[in-house]
């Protein structure tokens, strides 16, 4: 017929794809090299919107590329599935936990056959499955054995009047959102995994990372773990037997010390003030209270006044013999460092502005004016081109006068032996001081917190330990796995503060695994983030009944090579599943550190310039996008919109545009007049150049994800052949099926429907999105070159000169046969290579 029906094309090609399931990875007996590609899996809560479209046409384009280029591609898809939108739906509307959610799993997959989406469709997996979720009870149970799985006490946000544990962003104010009872803090034992104890590996991993994850979501994950370097001093409190610990990052400034603070709500606090008079106790007491209505955030903004209690006790500098009242303020947070701090107001702001507060002494103890060597300072000249001293007189610079703290570099005074050295040393110095007097010793401090895993819900993986009448808790064993959810049928699953499990009177009853007697099971379910944490490695076997994946397969499929998805999960998700992964190297159950070698995040999409919502009513959902355009048009528009990392408003994509030239784009196929034996090279040169110049730009620029450069490049393509066709040689000269072969073979990028049915006019049986990928002529090309540089276990061993067009397996073979790169291996050998062409290639040998 004469106009393109894309939603025929469509339907014809989904069907095929059913039937020959072409895009399932090849088994153990194939020998390409491997590429696993992954997009961030979908939470099935209602239906897909369009940050899905974006994010799967993405993935989908990574995948089809790889497999062009000769790899034996895994792309699998599944759902996270447990969660709060299911057990809210129940809530509202009565409906079924489990029932909502596997509905709406069955109407994303249509979604995603409708899309186009290669996937291997045999790897499916859901991790509210108990097939799945009993690998996360395995899972807890190895953290377990290996003291990285505890129970702890923590202050969790209630409402007195709903009866209910409140998220933070739940309470405004210090009062319930929902009605505006004052909330209180209520501790809760609950389940905790130690990631803390890899704050160190965490940390230094991510120098791995470099270039090859986005650098912000790099430095997103630092500043969470937040690693202070500095030490750890330990004070004697007059009339309290214990001493007690600070951490400071500025040990040097000791002899500086005035005074010192603990926290309100710590337990050393609680301590002090009961040894103190009456009226200080109720005056703490009235403090405490009025704190714990503060959130975090207020805590440690530093434009409030600074409040606080004088507790009438008294800490003993270590280094000098001083009395240093000891005070009970807001700004000292229980759970960093030691919960105590040594207040030094002339070189820490937040001290100085409680001192000015308090009227308590200030003493300088770093000259800020006198020059370090080393260090950078800016000279200022004045009108005779003399230098201006940058920093003036100590004197006018007194800190009490000011309300500025000195915090630059300087040299030590009023520090008896310190005096003199500069920072650095004085902190180096000082510290050994410390040790000598057995009074502290080098520390380090993170931000990083343990990470709470129980939830007082019912939608999720029940945790697998037994609470005995004697009061052991017991693992369940592993033989008794999975541990499987009871039927919501009959639980009452509004949120109370104690687990809906709770209720379920008979699911609660066991017996001790060691003596038979009778027990009870845990009510609480783990974080929906231990789910996702490793189901990168259940895809390959999510069938697997004997072990959560084997060993073999991770060995040849993992690390991820294109991890794809929102910045939203810049840090929990990324920290949580590269911790976990870490904790499997260390059982010996992969070979790798890190979980994901390459990570892309897409921007968001719009809605007249904000973020579309449910509850903003300006959701545009997936399945009805593509109705009328089509899935082919939907996924160009996306990768012409702009650069991957940007943000797309949808009111600016045109699907217009895009059915228009994929109708273009057929209409040349169809125009072919000659046969698939021609010989290309008597074709007309000037569009075997588009042609050619396409065909090597497009795997670099794909690589970078400049997706819309190649679908600007395409458009280009096809107006060139459209050219040729109408006012040059005609629809026979080789040229022309060239340019048409290569336009399917580049299109089944981005319009995979289109590109199949114009490859089957060209005359060709099997699919376009398994053809190899076609090489360009170089004698067709103009070169030009860039410098690419190759770093061995993250440092940089040699740059080489090459073409900008590279490839990365072509990058990856010169930067092996590299001489610079032989030596600095010397005996060592390459166990990983990663390769960002034409710019990085990073290899490891460890
Ligand atoms: C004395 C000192 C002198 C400090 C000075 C700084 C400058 P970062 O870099 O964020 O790790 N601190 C320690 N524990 C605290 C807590 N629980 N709540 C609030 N502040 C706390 O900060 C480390 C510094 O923050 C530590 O070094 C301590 O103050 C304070 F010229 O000790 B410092």
């Amino acid at each position: 017929s004469d106009a393109y029906d894309a939603y025929a094309v469509q339907q014809k090609w989904q069907a095929r794809w059913a039937e020959a399931d072409p895009f399932k990875a090849g088994g153990d007996d194939d020998t390409r090299p491997r590429k696993y590609v992954l997009g961030m899996f979908p939470y099935p809560s209602g239906d897909l919107h369009m940050g899905h479209a974006e994010s799967y046409a993405y993935v989908d384009i990574v995948a089809r590329f790889w497999r062009h280029r000769g790899y034996n591609v895994l792309n699998p898809i599944g759902w996270d599935s447990f969660g709060l939108p299911a057990e809210n739906a129940a809530i509202q509307r009565g409906a079924d936990p489990r029932a909502w959610t596997y509905a709406n799993i069955e109407q994303h997959k249509k979604s995603f056959r409708e899309y186009g989406s290669s996937y291997d469709w045999s790897r499916i997996l859901h991790t509210s499955d108990p097939e799945y979720y009993r690998w996360n009870q395995w899972l807890f149970q190895r953290l377990y054995e290996r003291d990285l799985a505890y129970r702890k006490e923590s202050p969790v946000n209630w409402c007195p009047n709903d009866q209910t544990v409140l998220a933070n962003e739940q309470v405004v104010d210090g009062r319930c959102e929902r009605c505006g009872a004052e909330v209180v803090k209520k501790k809760l034992t609950q389940w905790y995994f130690k990631i803390t104890d890899y704050a160190d590996r965490l940390l230094d991993d991510l120098n791995q990372l470099e270039g090859f994850w986005p650098s912000k979501v790099i430095r997103m994950q630092r500043n969470w773990i937040g690693r202070s370097v500095g030490a750890d001093i330990d004070f004697e409190i007059e009339g309290h037997p214990e001493k007690v610990t600070v951490f400071s990052t500025r040990p040097d400034t000791l002899h500086g010390a005035t005074f010192f603070v603990v926290a309100p709500d710590s337990d050393l606090a609680a301590e002090l003030a009961a040894g103190a008079p009456a009226e200080v106790r109720m005056r703490f007491q009235d403090y405490l209270d009025s704190v714990g209505r503060e959130t975090e955030i207020e805590r440690q903004s530093t434009d409030r006044p600074k409040t606080g209690v004088f507790l009438e006790r008294y800490a003993v500098n270590p280094i000098n013999g001083e009395r240093l009242p000891i005070w009970a303020a807001d700004y000292v947070l229980a759970d960093y460092g030691h919960g105590a701090v040594m207040a030094v107001p002339a070189h820490d702001q937040r001290d100085l502005d409680f001192a000015r507060a308090f009227d308590l002494p200030v003493k300088v103890v770093v000259d800020t004016t006198a020059p370090v060597t080393g260090s950078i300072s800016v000279i200022e000249l004045d009108d005779e081109g003399n230098p201006v001293d940058p920093a003036g007189d100590l004197a006018d610079l007194d800190p009490a006068q000011t309300g500025i703290a000195l915090t630059g570099e300087g040299r030590l005074i009023n520090s008896g032996a310190l005096d003199g050295l500069s920072k650095r040393n004085a902190i180096a110095r000082m510290i050994e001081q410390l040790e000598k007097l057995g009074a502290g010793r080098a520390a380090k401090s993170y931000r990083l917190r343990d990470w709470l895993i129980s939830r007082q819900r019912f939608w999720g993986t029940p945790i697998p330990m037994i609470h005995t009448a004697d009061g052991r808790i017991v693992p369940v064993p592993d033989d008794q796995l999975p541990l499987t959810l009871p039927d919501a049928q009959g639980l009452d699953l509004t949120p109370k503060g104690t687990s809906p499990l709770g209720g379920a009177t008979e699911w609660m009853q066991t017996v001790d695994p060691e003596t038979g007697e009778p027990a009870l099971r845990d009510p609480d379910t783990m974080d929906t983030f231990v789910d996702s944490s490793w189901y990168f490695l259940r895809f390959l076997a999510p069938n697997d009944h004997a072990e959560a994946f084997p060993v073999a397969q991770a060995h040849r499929w993992a690390p991820v090579d294109s991890y794809i998805g929102g910045v939203e999960h810049a840090i929990l998700h990324l920290l949580y599943a590269r911790f976990i992964t870490k904790v499997l190297f260390d059982m010996g159950l992969v070979d790798f550190t890190e979980p994901f070698s390459s990570l892309i995040n897409q921007g968001m999409v719009l809605q007249d310039g904000s973020k579309m919502s449910k509850s903003k009513g300006n959701l545009v959902e997936f399945a009805s996008s593509m109705v009328d355009p089509g899935a082919d048009a939907v996924r160009t528009a996306i990768a012409f919109a702009g650069p991957v990392e940007d943000d797309i408003d949808w009111q600016d994509v045109s699907t217009t545009g895009s059915q228009k030239f994929l109708a273009r784009a057929w209409r040349i196929a169809k125009d072919v007049s000659s046969a698939p034996d021609v010989v290309w090279a008597e074709g007309d040169q000037a569009l075997r150049r588009v042609t050619h110049r396409l065909l090597a730009d497009a795997p670099g620029l794909v690589e970078q994800t400049k997706f819309n450069v190649v679908v600007a490049r395409l458009m280009e393509l096809v107006n060139a052949t459209r050219k040729t066709i109408d006012s040059g040689a005609g629809p026979a000269d080789p040229a022309v099926r060239e340019a048409a072969e290569a336009t399917a073979m580049v299109l089944d990028l981005f319009a995979p429907h289109t590109a199949e049915e114009m490859w089957e006019i060209l005359g060709y049986s099997g699919f376009v999105g398994l053809v190899p990928w076609r090489q360009a002529d170089p004698t067709l090309l103009v070169e030009e070159s860039v410098t690419a540089v190759v770093q061995i276990d993250g440092k940089v061993r040699a740059t080489l000169e090459v073409p900008a067009r590279i490839d990365g397996d072509a990058l990856e073979a010169l930067a092996r046969a590299d001489e610079r790169v032989l030596r600095s291996l010397g005996d060592k050998q390459i166990v990983r290579a990663i390769v960002r062409a034409p710019k990085v290639v990073s290899f490891s040998t460890r």
